[in-house]
């Protein structure tokens, strides 16, 4: 590959594969197409996955633009079933809480359609749970610190693109949040500089999962176009 220096810094020759408009107008289409028909998942199938698919999909998840490319994200992957109760377990006791007193009238009407409670069994049949943390600085092998930038949406990012890349090995996945989450930083024993951003669950959806008949906003009212 070319490679360069400008101002002390190295570049390489980015070639990027282009199309005409015929052939986008069938790519953009087509992968929208593909796109649209991932769904959320909250019924697994408990059948095994070689840990290399899911090696490969935090591998696209870490080709997400970030923050002074800091790529603040870590990703936990967790198929222990001791480790899967406890996190059931401990996410159960929030979620009770939540849904019998932390959560508004408003909020528990907007989710009704979708079925959820406090209940989690996923998080003990899912084959994998991928836990996402955010990293919002680094502590340098000396000790010293060091910022982290946009990290919200930096993992957010990150957590797009392994959603899609789990979307393309046929899998399924539910985002998971348990709150407050924090738990997660004691069963899985993670450094102060990290905190809980989404649980995961992956795997294959269940035979029977019946998803809700939710809709997506139409263009017109999410695209604004200043031509
Ligand atoms: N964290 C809870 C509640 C919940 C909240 C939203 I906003 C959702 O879109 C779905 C669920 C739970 O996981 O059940």
């Amino acid at each position: 590959m070319e490679t360069t220096i400008i101002d002390g810094h190295n570049y390489l020759a980015y070639q990027k594969e282009s199309f005409d408009q015929a052939t986008m107008q069938i790519k953009a289409n087509d992968y929208y197409q593909w796109a649209d028909k991932r769904r959320t998942c909250r019924d697994f199938s408990a059948e095994p996955i070689d840990f290399n698919i899911i090696e490969n999909i935090i591998k696209t998840a870490n080709t997400a633009p970030s923050g002074a490319n800091k790529q603040p994200w870590t990703f936990c992957v967790v198929s222990n079933p001791t480790i899967k109760k406890e996190i059931r377990i401990a996410a159960e006791a929030e979620e009770k809480e939540s849904y019998e007193s932390r959560m508004s009238q408003e909020w528990l009407d907007d989710l009704a359609h979708l079925g959820t409670n406090w209940e989690k069994p996923f998080l003990e049949i899912a084959p994998y749970l991928i836990i996402v943390f955010k990293r919002s600085y680094e502590i340098e092998p000396n000790g010293n610190k060091r910022q982290n930038y946009y990290v919200t949406e930096s993992v957010g990012l990150a957590c797009g693109m392994l959603l899609t890349a789990i979307h393309h090995a046929g899998l399924v996945a539910l985002t998971h949040t348990p709150s407050p989450m924090n738990f997660l930083c004691n069963i899985l024993n993670r450094p102060a500089n990290e905190k809980p951003f989404l649980v995961i669950p992956v795997g294959y959806a269940a035979k029977e999962c019946w998803v809700p008949d939710i809709r997506r906003k139409p263009l017109e009212d999410i695209l604004i176009y200043y031509k």
